[in-house]
């Protein structure tokens, strides 16, 4: 088997083509290439900064709230806004919302059915109705088509399943009550952002819900629902995929550098500090040292540019030598990993105790050894602490909330200007820089998550994050690509927001 091809890379938001070439066994090079075109940052140029947050949410379906927070802390940056502390508390929270639902997504959804074998439904005796239901579907799936049943569990790669009944039916009734946690999830973020996905609320200046003690108590009967669903069966179920696939504790390093905007504002500081780790302990951000580098991307030039001075790009689908419609984003020179790992890498590595701690007995409990972290299994672990953490998180800003007290300043547009609106999204850090002339978007560069970990080669042609880490992973002909899969989605992509 000389190359491995995936594409479309199924179970993911957009789309992502992902090449390998193999020797002896393994990926010796990988390709990440986004194949679409959308054109977000041109079609800002010459609005109403106000039409920003309204525009750039509709980048994508699954990570809205990130987008708009991002884009009202550019304009505020710009025009001199603070928002006051109940506003940023509504924003955590709405936002922890939509992570919560993005983790829960991803896990189940999206990844589980990488590690769950569909066919031991067909061998179920049990009583869970959840069960019985989908068995007897899928029976009736094979005497119609002699095939099992389609979507949303089939088709999918062949490979090495494991055979544990009590894992492959725990994680299938799980997969179908997280489709009600989830809506649940989105129950809570329209509570407070008036609807979903697209929240109404959150504008320059603050949040314009008006969030009285019995919505607040409804926000929190909710959170409380899906943090039982969080402890019962997320949690465990990332311990048991762990403990069935160990290989995974080694495969999918990537380049062990991490990178996190801080995220979730309390007043004074953010409650997931910023930084980045790069073999050495914490660093502070310095965002001077960011570019994003064209040469790989079907846009005109090979450039190295500052966000902040960068132009909206423009495509050259002919270009030589490129191979993705995304962009490089690098920092001092190098590729770094954005995500849920990174964020809990670089705050334990900045003292945050409670992180620190938990970071630890998720090392005991998974079996992992720190220096395994950067690793297929160790991002999934990553992810579903994260949200056991958030979920706890939220019921204190619930409790900081001050009924009554405003959540909004007046916004009030200035001619010329420029800022920049940090956040870390569900996928990782995520920035959107605005300048302003005759009061009226003169430029608009969003730098995203999943471009940061699914980035092309960049000038002196080294890997993006993905590229590096797929290296190395062992593969069995037989499995047309499985492990490859594996690998590529515990980064969840979305090549919807990484192109823009
Ligand atoms: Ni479309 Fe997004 C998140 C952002 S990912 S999901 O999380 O920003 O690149
Ligand atoms: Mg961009």
């Amino acid at each position: 088997m000389a190359k491995i091809v995936l594409d479309p890379l199924t179970r993911i938001e957009g789309h992502l083509r992902i090449e390998t070439r193999i020797a002896g066994g393994q990926v010796a090079e990988a390709w990440s290439k986004g194949e679409m075109f959308r054109g977000f940052e041109a079609l800002l140029q010459g609005r109403d900064p106000l039409d920003a947050p309204v525009i750039t949410q509709r980048i994508c379906g699954v990570c809205p709230i990130s987008h708009a927070i991002s884009s009202c802390k550019a304009i505020e940056s710009a025009c001199g806004l603070r928002v006051p502390a109940n506003g940023l508390y509504l924003r955590n929270l709405i936002l922890g919302a939509n992570y919560l639902q993005s983790h829960i997504l991803h896990f189940y959804h999206l990844s589980a059915l990488d590690f769950v074998k569909v066919e031991a439904l067909l061998g179920y005796t049990g009583r869970d109705p959840v069960l019985v239901d989908l068995k007897n579907w899928a029976e009736s799936e094979i005497r119609t088509n002699r095939v099992l049943p389609v979507a949303p569990f089939l088709p999918k790669l062949p490979g090495d399943y494991a055979a544990d009944p009590q894992w492959n039916l725990g994680a299938l009734a799980n997969y179908v009550e997280a489709l009600e946690i989830r809506q649940e999830a989105h129950r809570m973020a329209a509570l407070l952002g008036g609807k979903m996905p697209h929240a109404a609320t959150l504008v320059p200046g603050g949040v314009t819900c008006v969030a009285d003690a019995a919505v607040l108590e409804d926000f929190r009967a909710r959170l409380r629902r899906v943090r039982r669903f969080i402890e019962r069966c997320y949690i465990p179920d990332v311990l048991q995929a762990a403990r069935l696939y160990p290989s995974y504790a080694d495969i999918g390093r990537g380049p062990a550098r991490f990178l996190s905007y801080g995220v979730f504002d309390e007043g004074a500081s953010t409650w997931m500090p910023a930084g980045t780790v790069n073999g050495k302990g914490h660093e502070p951000l310095n965002l001077a040292l960011i570019h994003e580098d064209t040469t790989s991307g079907f846009y005109r030039g090979n450039h190295k540019s500052h966000p902040k001075d960068a132009a909206a790009p423009i495509p050259q689908p002919d270009k030589p030598r490129a191979y993705s419609w995304l962009k490089a984003p690098r920092y001092n020179g190098l590729s770094y990993e954005v995500g849920p790992l990174a964020r809990l890498v670089v705050a334990a590595a900045a003292g945050e105790r409670s992180i620190s701690q938990s970071l630890s007995a998720l090392l005991r409990e998974t079996g992992l050894r720190e220096e395994q972290l950067p690793s297929t299994l160790g991002r999934h672990a990553a992810r579903a602490l994260e949200a056991q953490l958030l979920a706890a998180r939220m019921e204190q800003w619930l409790d900081a909330m001050q009924p009554g007290a405003p959540a909004i300043v007046p916004y009030k547009n200035r001619d010329a200007g420029s800022g920049v609106g940090l956040v870390e999204a569900p996928r990782g850090a995520l920035g959107h820089w605005i300048t302003l002339k005759a009061g009226r978007i003169g430029s608009y560069q969003c730098v995203v998550p999943s471009t940061w970990n699914f980035s092309p080669r960049d000038a002196e042609q080294n890997p993006g994050p993905v590229e590096s880490a797929l290296v190395g992973t062992p593969v069995n002909e037989a499995y047309q690509g499985l492990e490859v899969a594996r690998v590529v989605r515990a980064f969840d992509p979305c090549i919807a927001c990484a192109v823009h």
